[in-house]
């Protein structure tokens, strides 16, 4: 097949608000600096849905989503040097591309090489890989892996051990990885530090995870839903409240719990109100809310500025500022060794011919992460 186009299935997302049609596509083969990869395992992650929904300002149709997908190099293109066909990997849709200004900062782990064709749903030559019914389909954040084959750029993609069971490293390809490295990467939590979680889906839970690892000090999760509270114990949280159940607000209660406010926060629920509760919990002169939920267009944060003025930072992160490339063969290295918990999240499996209910499943309390096989 290399060099050649390959027919293959993919859900494809027409318009917005439909549901995804699992269809014949025609999948290029890649051109210089590109990957073509064959999916084996992709997680759903609520962005997915969100771009769907139509509520992206950044989404465009038709298209193929996914973008936590883990598979094998089928063929590269011209140029490329640092995957070969026969590797096993995780694409990355926040690429590293180790040169651009951001890259070099030391600041961030966000790339500037392709971010504006990424964004248009183009690869960087600004035209598309895939085609069904005659016409071009959009990739999605540099990955599309709601497909049995995709192509990216070569900075789109790592590869990580063989050894690493491709249908669970899938989820290191986002949610994760973004608490994790959240907790530990964009936070820097020191021993003893006070945390306060809000949202205890995949990415909170691996928040919890992260501040376990750098020995936080009271590890609170915040969630409406009660039966989070099974869960945010099994990774580790000390404490659990449910602010619906309060005669206070959620914020008197932290700063009551924690002699003044909260070394860290982190908004896992994407929720405004929620991201301004969280900076609003933080400890007078330092301390941090870390925003990682990503909230409908046109919504906007608001507190007073005396919040700032006072010392309370607010952050965010994408990837939980980790760099892809050098960074997750470590982190899947650290699941082999038992480490890190990835199995514990995956709540449900389905078809590919199913990914429409794994879409349904996503959105109620007792999923974490359903994992679709290609
Ligand atoms: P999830 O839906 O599985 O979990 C969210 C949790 O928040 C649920 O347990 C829910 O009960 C809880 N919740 C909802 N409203 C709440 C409220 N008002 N107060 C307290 N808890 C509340 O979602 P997830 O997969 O963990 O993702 C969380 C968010 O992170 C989403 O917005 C997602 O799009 C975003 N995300 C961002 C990045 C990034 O790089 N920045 C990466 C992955 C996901
Ligand atoms: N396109 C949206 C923003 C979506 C968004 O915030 N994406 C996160 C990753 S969410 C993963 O589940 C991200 O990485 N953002 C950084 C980037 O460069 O896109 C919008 O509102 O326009
Ligand atoms: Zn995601
Ligand atoms: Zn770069």
């Amino acid at each position: 097949t290399i060099g050649k186009t390959i027919t293959c299935k993919a859900a494809i997302a027409w318009g917005p608000g439909e549901e995804l049609s699992v269809e014949d596509v025609e999948v290029l083969p890649p051109r210089a600096h590109e990957v073509r990869i064959q999916i084996y395992y992709t997680g759903v992650c609520h962005t997915d849905a969100y771009t769907l929904s139509g509520k992206d300002p950044e989404g465009a149709f038709p298209v193929v989503l996914g973008h936590e997908g883990a598979g094998i190099v089928e063929s590269v293109g011209e140029g490329v040097t640092s995957v070969k066909p026969g590797d096993h990997v995780v694409a990355l849709y926040t690429p590293e591309c180790g040169e651009c200004k951001f890259c070099k900062s030391g600041k961030t782990n966000l790339c500037g090489k392709i971010r504006a064709t990424q964004g248009q749903g183009l690869m960087p030559d600004g035209t598309t890989r895939f085609r069904a019914r005659g016409k071009d389909l959009l990739h999605f954040m540099g990955t599309s892996t709601f497909s049995q084959y995709t192509v990216v750029a070569d900075i789109s993609v790592v590869a990580v051990t063989p050894e690493a069971p491709m249908d669970r490293t899938c989820l290191l390809g986002c949610g994760i990885t973004t608490g994790y490295g959240a907790a530990t990467i964009t936070a820097k939590i020191n021993p003893g530090d006070n945390v306060a979680i809000f949202g205890a889906g995949c990415v909170g839970l691996s928040v919890i995870q992260g501040a376990v690892q750098k020995k936080a000090g009271k590890i609170i999760v915040v969630d409406v839903n009660d039966s989070k509270e099974e869960w945010a114990k099994k990774f580790g949280a000390t404490d659990f409240v449910n602010p619906t159940k309060l005669s206070k607000s959620v914020t008197e209660e932290l700063i009551a719990m924690t002699d003044g406010g909260l070394d860290y926060t982190f908004d896992c629920t994407g929720n405004v109100q929620v991201m301004r509760a969280a900076l609003e919990s933080c400890h007078k002169g330092w301390g941090e809310c870390i925003i990682i939920g990503v909230a409908a267009a046109g919504q906007e944060i608001s507190t007073r500025p005396f919040q700032l003025v006072t010392g309370r930072v607010w952050r965010g992160c994408a990837f939980g500022g980790v760099k892809g490339r050098s960074q997750l063969p470590s982190l899947v290295k650290d699941y082999m060794e038992d480490k890190l918990k990835v199995d514990e999240f995956i709540t449900h499996r389905f078809p590919l011919g199913e990914i429409n209910t794994a879409f349904a499943t996503m959105k109620q309390g007792d999923c974490i992460r359903a994992v679709v096989t290609l």
